[in-house]
C-alpha cells in the first residue's frame, strides 16, 4: 500500500480530523477498551451504464460515490476476528480466523445473509491470499452510510473494506487491481456470482471522472463526463438483498446457457472454455451487432426447458447442473435465454456508444472528437445539450431493456423513471435492480427543479413521506476517488 497515493497501491493518508471519524473512534474505544490503530474507507458506486454485463465479460461505466463504508481497526495478538457496528441493529460477532476453513458463511433461516457474512467474505479472501498463514487477529468497528440493498454496492464496499483491513494489518502490499480482483472473487462466498464491477470501481475510482472498466486483465480508463451534466440518484424505497433470492444467479446462469448454446449452434464450442457471452463473440470474431442477429437465429424461443437445453448441448441433467448451474438455481426447470442474451449484447453496444459520446478518456486535458476536456476531466460546454440528450437516450434504452428483457426492475423504479420523463430527464435503474435506486442524467441548471419534482410527485404523493424525509433519498452526485487507508503517521 502506498504512503503517497501516487502509485498503483491503495493510498495511505493521515487520519482526517472530522466528526464521523471521532464518533467511530469513540464507539470503537467503548466496545473494545483500546484505540483503533488505523481506518479503511471504501466508497459505494453508481453505475452510469452497462448493467448485468460485467459477469458476461463486457465493459461497464461506473463512478464512485461519496457515501462509503468506514472501518476502524486494531490488531490483536491472537487469530480472532471481533466485529462491531455503530448501528445497533447489526449484531456483534466473533470468530477464530486461524485458517480459511474456520470461516463458515451461513445464512439465516430465510436464506438471507447475516450482515457480518460480508465481513467474513473479505476476511476469508484475505486468508486465502495469505495461504492461511496468520497468527494475529483484528478488532473492527463498521460505520456504513451507503443505503444498503439499494444497488449502490454497500455489500462490496463492506467486503472490500474487511479484506483491505486484514491485508493491511498483515502488512501485505497489493496493487489496486489485484485487491479488486481478490475482493470480487471472495464476495462470491455470499452466494451470488457477480462480475467484479463493484470491487473494481471501489479501488480504481478517481475523483471527477467515471471509469470504463474492462476485464481480463482488469483495467480502468477514466471517462470525461459532460460539464453541463449532473447525475442524480433517487431511491425507489424498495430494498433488494441480492443474496437472499436466486433472482441474480438465475440471470447469470441464463447468460451462461445462452452463451453455450450460441457457441454450439455456431460450431464454436470446440472446448469447454466458453462460459460467457463475450467469449462466444471473441471466438466467432463477430461484432456485437452480429451477435444480436445470432441470438435471434439460434435462440428463437421465449422459454427453454431443462430437457431442451440438455438436448441442444448434448449433456444429461446431472452434467448441466454440475457445469452450468449454482446451488440455488439447480432446481430451476425453465430458462429465458433469448431475452437475457439480447439485453447483454445490446447493453454492451450502449456502453460503447455512451463512452464514445461522452468523449474520450481524461488523459491530459486534450481535445478529442470535438469535445474538449477541462482540468476536472469533464467536457467543455460546446454541444452539451446534444450530448446530454444522446447519453440520456442510451440510459433510457438501458432501463427499458432491464425492465422488459432482463426483468429486474420494480414498479417503484419504473414510476421514478416515468416521473423523471415528465421533466424530460432520462434515467435508468442502477445496480442489480429488483428495487434500489435510479440514476438520472440532468442538465445542471435543472437539478434543483428536478429534485423538487421527484420529491413532490414520488416521495410525497406516491409514497406518503414528508418533505424533510424525502431529502435523504434523492441527491446529486459527482465522481469520488477510490478506497484509502488512514493512519496516524
Ligand atoms: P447492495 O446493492 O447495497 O450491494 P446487497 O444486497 O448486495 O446490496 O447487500 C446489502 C447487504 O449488505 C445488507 O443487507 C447488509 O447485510 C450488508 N450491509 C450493507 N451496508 C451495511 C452496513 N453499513 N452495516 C452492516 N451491514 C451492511
Ligand atoms: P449490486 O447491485 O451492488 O449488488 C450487482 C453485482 C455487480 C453487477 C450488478 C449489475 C455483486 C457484488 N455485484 O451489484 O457485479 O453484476 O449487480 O450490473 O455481485
Ligand atoms: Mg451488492
Amino acid at each position: 500500500m502506498s504512503a503517497n497515493g501516487a502509485s498503483d497501491e491503495v493510498p495511505i493518508r493521515g487520519i482526517p480530523n472530522n466528526e464521523r471519524i471521532s464518533r467511530l473512534k469513540e464507539h470503537f474505544i467503548q466496545e473494545f477498551g483500546n484505540d483503533p490503530l488505523f481506518f479503511v474507507r471504501v466508497p459505494g458506486r453508481v453505475n452510469l451504464i452497462g448493467e448485468h454485463i460485467d459477469y458476461c465479460g463486457y465493459p461497464v461505466l461506473p463512478m464512485a460515490l461519496e457515501q462509503d463504508i468506514l472501518i476502524a481497526a486494531a490488531i490483536l495478538n491472537k487469530p480472532e476476528l471481533h466485529v462491531r457496528n455503530v448501528n445497533n441493529k447489526y449484531s456483534n460477532y466473533v470468530t477464530e480466523i486461524k485458517s480459511c476453513e474456520d470461516i463458515n458463511i451461513i445464512s439465516d433461516h430465510n436464506g438471507k445473509p447475516f450482515w457480518y457474512n460480508y465481513v467474513l467474505c473479505g476476511v476469508k479472501g484475505a486468508l486465502e491470499f495469505l495461504d492461511g498463514k496468520i497468527t494475529s487477529g483484528l478488532q473492527v468497528c463498521v460505520d456504513g452510510i451507503i443505503p444498503p440493498a439499494s444497488g449502490l454496492s454497500s455489500s462490496s464496499a463492506l467486503v472490500s473494506a474487511a479484506c483491505l483491513a486484514l491485508l493491511y494489518a498483515q502488512n501485505v502490499p497489493l496493487s489496486k487491481t489485484d485487491i479488486a480482483s481478490l475482493c470480487a472473487k471472495c464476495e462470491r462466498y455470499i452466494g451470488t456470482q457477480g462480475g467484479g464491477m463493484d470491487q473494481a470501481i471501489a479501488f480504481l475510482a478517481e475523483k471527477n471522472c467515471a471509469q470504463y472498466i474492462t476485464w481480463q486483465p482488469l483495467n480502468a480508463t477514466p471517462v470525461a463526463l459532460p460539464e453541463n451534466a449532473a447525475f442524480v440518484v433517487a431511491h425507489s424505497l424498495a430494498e433488494a438483498n441480492k443474496a437472499a433470492t436466486n433472482d441474480f444467479n438465475r440471470r447469470v446462469i441464463e447468460c451462461r446457457l445462452a452463451a453455450k448454446i450460441i457457441a454450439t449452434c455456431a460450431g464454436a464450442a470446440t472446448d469447454n472454455k466458453i462460459i460467457t457471452l463475450s467469449q462466444v463473440q471473441n471466438k466467432l470474431d463477430n461484432t456485437l451487432e452480429d451477435m444480436v442477429n445470432l441470438v435471434h437465429k439460434y435462440l428463437p424461443k421465449e422459454l427453454y426447458t431443462k430437457e431442451e437445453i440438455c438436448d441442444i448441448l448434448n449433456v444429461n441433467e446431472e452434467e448441466l447442473e454440475q457445469f452450468y448451474l449454482t446451488p440455488n438455481t439447480k432446481h430451476l426447470t425453465e430458462f429465458k435465454l433469448k431475452q437475457r442474451a439480447l439485453h447483454v449484447y445490446e447493453e454492451a453496444i450502449r456502453v460503447e456508444d455512451f463512452r464514445k459520446h461522452c468523449s474520450q478518456t481524461v488523459s491530459n486535458g486534450t481535445k478529442v472528437n470535438g469535445y474538449g476536456v477541462n482540468g476536472n476531466g469533464s467536457c467543455e460546454n460546446g454541444d452539451a445539450k446534444d450530448i446530454i440528450d444522446v447519453l440520456g437516450n442510451l440510459m433510457s434504452g438501458s432501463h427499458h431493456s432491464l425492465k422488459d428483457l432482463y426483468e429486474c426492475s420494480h414498479d417503484n423504479l419504473d414510476h421514478l423513471v416515468n416521473i423523471s420523463k415528465e421533466m424530460n430527464v432520462h434515467s435508468r435503474l442502477t445496480g442489480a435492480g429488483w428495487g434500489g435506486c435510479i440514476i438520472a442524467l440532468c442538465p445542471k441548471e435543472k437539478v434543483d427543479k428536478y429534485i423538487d419534482h421527484l420529491t413532490e410527485n414520488f416521495y410525497i404523493k406516491h409514497c406518503n413521506i414528508d418533505k424533510s424525509q424525502a431529502k435523504s433519498y434523492v441527491f446529486a452526485t459527482t465522481p469520488n476517488h477510490g478506497a484509502e487507508i488512514y493512519l496516524n503517521k
